[in-house]
């Protein structure tokens, strides 16, 4: 049964598209294979006696390319996997019987955007830019919005605007900007269920470092058991000024992997 106004109010909503649309040659981790597709076969190869024909294509692509969300058997430490599960024993080239991305329950509720590049007054924050509490703080003061466990929190940083220059968006040498330790233990406090941002790793990487070293990440998917959605485009929220939404997370359940794509709407009033 549908609530009654559930339809007039969903009529009266604006919905915005967090993903980057996938395209061969967009920018990735050199930690992941990267998207690729071809029109396999094209309107002509094969037509039927009705005169119809149907176009297809083969698509290749990492787990963790593009928008995507990180399954908790992504991050390993020490041998273990998140609750002290030992990764070995769970781990074979099918992927992985527990922890998966098939194991994420689809979210639908509230979420809440901090967006410190608003704080600091510039539409990008710069390379390297470490996110402290003190600009969380800032960010939820601005948008006069509480957290909540078992909800979603994603941090605006404006680097989605960097999208179109890959080598700057990667950070592979530049840096990028992200929330260092200190910081992503504020925000894992609120026992968020999931956490989001707009660069490739959810992390503050350092001009020249790479993601050699992804420290917030064993915080985040070993110690607290919080997903982690990446690579997300929220220059539709900023631009909205939007602070508070319902967010729809609905990674594919490819069993066993490690990440899969996601497409995450965010549903404005
Ligand atoms: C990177 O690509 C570094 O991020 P993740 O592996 O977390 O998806």
């Amino acid at each position: 049964m549908i609530p009654a106004g559930l339809q007039e109010t969903l009529a009266g909503a604006t919905v915005l598209d967090l993903a980057h649309p996938y395209r061969t040659g967009m920018p990735q981790s050199p930690n992941h294979p990267p998207f690729r597709m071809v029109l396999e076969r094209r309107h002509g190869d094969m037509v039927r006696a009705d005169g119809g024909s149907a176009a297809n294509e083969l698509i290749m692509l990492g787990g963790h390319v593009g928008t995507h969300v990180d399954a908790l058997a992504h991050v390993s430490h020490q041998g273990k996997l998140h609750g002290g599960v030992d990764a070995a024993g769970q781990q074979s080239h099918r992927g992985f019987a527990t922890l998966g991305i098939d194991t994420f329950r689809p979210f639908v509720g509230r979420a809440v955007h901090l967006d410190v590049a608003a704080v600091h007054g510039v539409p990008t924050l710069p390379a390297g830019y470490e996110v402290a509490v003190a600009d969380l703080e800032a960010a939820r003061k601005a948008a006069g919005v509480e957290l909540r466990p078992g909800e979603v929190i994603v941090i605006g940083t404006g680097w989605a605007r960097e999208w179109s220059r890959h080598d700057v968006f990667t950070g592979q040498t530049g840096g990028a900007p992200g929330p260092g330790l200190e910081a992503a233990r504020w925000l894992a406090d609120y026992e968020p269920v999931v956490l989001g941002a707009e660069t490739i790793a959810f992390e503050q990487i350092a001009p020249g470092a790479g993601h050699a070293l992804l420290p917030v990440h064993r915080l985040l998917l070993v110690e607290r058991g919080i997903n982690i959605m990446e690579t997300m485009n929220l220059a539709p929220l900023a631009d909205a000024g939007v602070s508070e939404f319902l967010l729809v997370i609905n990674p594919l359940p490819i069993a066993g992997a490690t990440g899969a794509p996601v497409r995450p709407l965010a549903i404005t009033w």
